[in-house]
């Protein structure tokens, strides 16, 4: 297999590299490629230095599958053009999420609906990665009707300028500003850009991304998405209210028992998620599990996970793991 990264000195694309690294992907050629302006520098992988090459040159290689995390733009001028030279491209960007012809895949829940004939799908957003992790084998047995969520999402979802201007902030140095306010000891009611139903770009993605992954738009979603001052990890409080009544074990067990879900809930010992336990897991982390005794069928979670690892990275390289192992690609 010819694997190539896009915009491998980013982010997303330095964990993608971990993340393969890690994996036991049947790599024969790894093409690391980012912007002209990094062409050229070397990096490391599974103890051998490669150089970085550029989107022209990825293309005439023609990779077998390409990982793309380079931003919106650079994926809907690049990736039909990889797909036209019959690279399958797996794009983390927003570009092509809600696209009807194009398959928005989270492997564990819905990979059955890829085929040979996908050369773009989409990776969807990370708070919506681990949001439908926990529940979709809830949704499969009790029926959601209506979900409320809050997030509380960490500066490395924003990017490397956001990282800084914590750093900065901490360190008592005037930096530059990836946010319209001071990020440390505060908290932003404000992921991504406004949008004129008075949402965010970010909520409306948490409305609209589960549906398309469940195939389902029978329930309602509404969600508030807010940033604080944490470096890594997304968080998340969501109140489920289901069609079917539940008991509280069931649930603990349903989740204890799907696969990349970990149940951490024990009150007694002070144990739940947390973005500082999740950092660099690939699980989604679930606790704090309760009833809504406001009203009926509804249940309380607390969900977290690593939004650079199954948010973004791990969950690109498991759509791959799921088109090798099943000849698609
Ligand atoms: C954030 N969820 O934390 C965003 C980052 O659509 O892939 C990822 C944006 C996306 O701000």
């Amino acid at each position: 297999m010819k694997i190539a990264v896009i915009g491998v000195t980013g982010m997303v694309g330095t964990v993608m590299l971990r993340v393969l690294e890690e994996r036991n992907l049947p790599i024969t050629v790894l093409i690391p490629v980012a912007s002209e302006r990094s062409a050229g520098k070397k990096l490391a992988y599974k103890g051998k230095e490669y150089t970085v090459v550029t989107l022209a040159d990825a293309l005439e290689m023609k990779p077998d599958i390409a990982l793309f995390s380079a931003g919106g733009d650079t994926s809907l001028e690049w990736a039909p053009k990889f797909a036209a030279v019959g690279t399958t491209v797996i794009d983390n960007s927003s570009a092509w999420r809600m696209d009807p012809t194009k398959k928005l895949v989270v492997p564990e829940i819905n990979g059955d609906v890829l085929t040979k004939a996908d050369k773009i799908i989409a990776n969807p957003n990370c708070s919506t990665i681990q949001l439908v992790m926990a529940l979709a084998p809830l949704h499969l047995k009790y029926k959601m009707k209506r979900v409320v969520i809050s997030t509380y999402q960490s500066v490395s979802g924003t990017g490397v300028k956001a990282i800084k201007q914590l750093d900065n902030e901490e360190a008592g140095i005037d930096g530059e500003m990836a946010y319209p306010y001071k990020i440390g000891r505060n908290a932003l009611p404000h992921c991504d850009v406004f949008l004129e139903n008075g949402y965010t770009k970010e909520e409306m993605k948490l409305v609209k991304e589960p549906k398309k992954i469940l195939r389902d738009s029978s329930f309602s979603v509404t969600a508030t998405a807010v940033r604080i001052p944490t470096a890594g990890g997304h968080s998340e409080a969501v109140n489920v209210q289901f069609e079917n009544d539940f008991d509280l074990k069931e649930i603990r067990q349903i989740l204890t028992d799907t696969p990349g879900i970990i149940v951490q809930d024990d009150l007694a010992n002070n144990l739940y998620p947390m973005p500082i336990t999740a950092f660099d897991k690939d699980e989604v982390f679930v606790g704090r599990i309760r009833r809504d005794e406001s009203q009926e069928n509804t249940l309380n979670l607390w969900i977290v996970a690593d939004n650079l690892r199954k948010g973004a990275a791990t969950n690109t390289v498991q759509i791959a793991e799921y088109l090798i192992a099943n000849n698609l690609v």
